[in-house]
């Protein structure tokens, strides 16, 4: 059951859409980055069954399962498409393979002759498998419960296509951007130009708010903050706002710090992904009146659980009141998270209203 059909409209009155629109509600929306995966027993029997995490991403069945197994336990108020942010890097043929224990792995693109080797043809086709998983869990959702698509933000993508797989320090992807920065801008633009088709594609399929995941923003300097973070973000702000996709757009720049405000402004997200070491106050009266917060509680809070944690949701909720909230983790749920924490903070977002 859902409001669906092509849900223009049907949103509107879902409590998380409802805060990405601006308005501040007594309960604040919640939902959890990462809230899909490794610490629920019933995904890793669900992995087991797909074989590898590549094949449960993209078999729309499984990966639908994925994203619904969250929000049948505990209820939140936004579902986010299970997937990775390195389909799209897959789906430009660049080998990818994440192997137990140790992330994913691919083969390094550092140079134009790498670049000529990835193919934007294919990339659609491709993902279609993901759009049908969209199709699928906006069917499938209660009625008031927003369905969340994503991608990685470019400069992010980037960095693991460039480097092969996670990295402390970015460094190939960083030289290859100081030394050569139009070749490094060829790469960035072709990201930027799947992005916007990727998240275009999930929203003609159901997504009702996509969401942005830029995790390595916060390890450039100045000047490249603006021309790798800020800049290709406000191109897929600008690349769905003129396929009059209405959709809120959730930007999660890690890191940014003291670029928070110049992030806000320049790129025109709806709202703001707080990561756990930005003060929540601070980003309430810094940042631009209306936008939308959404975060920011330690994750390492959901593995201690009791009071430490409940105490300390209540007061971040506190800090945020002022304007839209939306709760969520200042980075995603660690796999030795006990569900049951998880399920005693979602009980308690459930259940209490914020003071008058
Ligand atoms: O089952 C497994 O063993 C695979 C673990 C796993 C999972 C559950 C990976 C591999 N990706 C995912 C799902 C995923 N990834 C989601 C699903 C929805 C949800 O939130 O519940 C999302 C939104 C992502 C996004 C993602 N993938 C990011 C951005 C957010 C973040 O955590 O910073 C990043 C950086 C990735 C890359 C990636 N994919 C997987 C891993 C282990 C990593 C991190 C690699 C690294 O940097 O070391």
């Amino acid at each position: 059951m859902s409001d669906s059909g092509t849900r223009a409209g049907s949103s509107k009155a879902k409590p998380l859409c409802r805060a990405l629109a601006g308005e501040r509600l007594a309960r604040p929306p919640f939902w959890f980055m990462r809230q899909a995966g490794r610490y629920l027993p019933e995904y890793r029997a669900l992995r087991a069954r797909a074989g590898g995490f590549l094949e449960l991403c993209l078999t729309p069945e499984l990966a639908a399962e994925a994203t619904l197994q969250p929000i049948r336990r505990y209820g939140m108020d936004g579902a986010i498409l299970f997937a990775d942010i390195l389909l799209i890097p897959h789906a430009l043929g660049q080998s990818l393979d994440y192997r137990e224990g140790n992330g994913p792995v691919l083969a390094p693109v550092r140079d134009a002759a790498g670049l000529a080797g990835l193919d934007a043809c294919r990339v659609e086709a491709r993902l279609a498998p993901v759009y049908e998983t969209v199709a699928r869990v906006a069917d499938a959702l209660p009625g008031e419960v927003a369905l969340i698509g994503f991608a990685g933000a470019p400069w992010t993508v980037a960095t693991y296509m460039v480097e092969g797989g996670g990295s402390p320090d970015h460094r190939h992807a960083k030289r290859w951007a100081y030394s050569d920065p139009a070749g490094f801008e060829a790469l960035m633009d072709l990201l930027v130009r799947a992005t916007i088709d990727y998240l275009a594609g999930q929203v003609r399929a159901g997504a009702e708010a996509v969401q942005l995941f830029d995790t390595w923003a916060g390890s450039l300097a100045a000047p490249e903050f603006d021309r790798w973070v800020i800049r290709p973000t406000a191109r897929i702000v600008a690349g769905l706002r003129a396929r009059e996709l209405e959709v809120p757009i959730i930007g999660f720049p890690r890191g940014a710090g003291l670029r928070l405000a110049d992030y806000v402004r320049e790129t025109e997200v709806d709202a703001l992904g707080l990561d756990t070491g930005t003060p929540a106050a601070w980003a309430r009266n810094a940042l631009a009146d209306g936008v939308c917060l959404q975060g920011n509680l330690d994750p390492q809070l959901l593995v201690v659980g009791g009071e430490a944690m409940l105490a300390e949701a209540r007061a971040l909720r506190r800090r945020l009141s002022g304007g839209p909230h939306i709760f969520n983790l200042g980075h995603g749920i660690v796999p030795e998270t006990p569900p049951a924490h998880v399920e005693a903070l979602s009980e308690m977002l459930r259940d209490e209203a914020l003071e008058a």
